[in-house]
């Protein structure tokens, strides 16, 4: 039987219907209690989420947008011994924060990501955000991205798990149960990678937004398949040698 999470706050989510950032929540405070929730730190981003701190019930710092990993890098290099994570949009982690998620990753933090792509800049109203699809219709894209004058769209896992610093990087999705489970997964083994010291770890969560993709929730978890797990495949991209499971 299904219990509320101890680490989810009485206060109702003011997210979408239909958005997976609760989803994602639920996954973290769930994860969390398998460790020592006591001793872990979040860091907030800016974005949709902006306010998890009021949600999950630890230690949270937030940070400005984008800064969100140079700031888990200085409270993880001072407590060496909390769980450290940051907890951020594709706005936030590709666009503003590019430097920061690149050079914390190469420095081989002994952080975690938590990236939620969900193709546009939701908090601001559906703007192009790196991660939008090519032919995506967005407020500043409106007749579709077209590379020829915005580029192509950014795999930030796959660019990220080159580095040597990076222990672990997964793509995963919350469209149906069964991934859902396995997102649980990814997320435990990169905690796992964080307290065996190994380096830095990121997953990438492919989330839905339907009030700015303009469709309905049940339409968005069909759009996740075949618009974004097409161009952004599932899997582990890097896992480390020594046995974490
Ligand atoms: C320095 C700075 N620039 C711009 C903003 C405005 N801003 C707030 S949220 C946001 C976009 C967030 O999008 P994303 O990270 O994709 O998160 P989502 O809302 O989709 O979850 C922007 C541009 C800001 N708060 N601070
Ligand atoms: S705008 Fe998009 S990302 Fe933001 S709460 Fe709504 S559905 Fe979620």
């Amino acid at each position: 039987m299904f219990k509320r999470p101890a680490l989810l706050t009485e206060k109702n989510f003011h997210y979408c219907p239909g958005c997976h950032h609760g989803i994602m929540h639920r996954l973290l405070a769930e994860v969390l209690e398998e460790f020592n929730p006591e001793e872990t730190i979040g860091v907030s981003s800016v974005g949709c989420s902006v306010f998890i701190y009021d949600y999950i019930d630890i230690d949270w710092v937030a940070a400005a947008h984008g800064r969100a990993p140079a700031v888990a890098t200085g409270v993880k290099r001072v407590k060496p011994d909390r769980l450290v994570f940051t907890y951020q949009g594709d706005g936030d982690l590709a666009a503003i924060g590019t430097g920061e998620i690149v050079h914390a990753a190469a420095r081989g933090e002994k952080i975690t990501a938590i990236f939620i792509n969900n193709a546009v800049y939701g908090m601001t109203g559906g703007q192009m955000a790196p991660t939008t699809l090519t032919g995506q219709k967005t407020t500043t894209t409106p007749e579709g991205r077209n590379p020829a004058h915005q580029g192509y769209p950014v795999k930030m896992v796959e660019m990220l798990s080159v580095l040597d610093g990076v222990a672990y990087a997964a793509r995963v999705a919350l469209n149906t149960p069964k991934r859902i489970l396995e997102a649980k997964k990814a997320l435990r083994k990169a905690f796992k990678v964080q307290r065996a010291n190994l380096g830095f770890s990121i997953i990438e969560v492919l989330s839905a937004c339907p009030t700015n993709w303009g469709v309905s929730p049940v339409e968005a978890l069909k759009w996740v398949d075949e618009k974004m797990i097409a161009y952004y495949p599932l899997g582990e991209y890097k896992t480390p040698q020594e046995g974490v499971e």
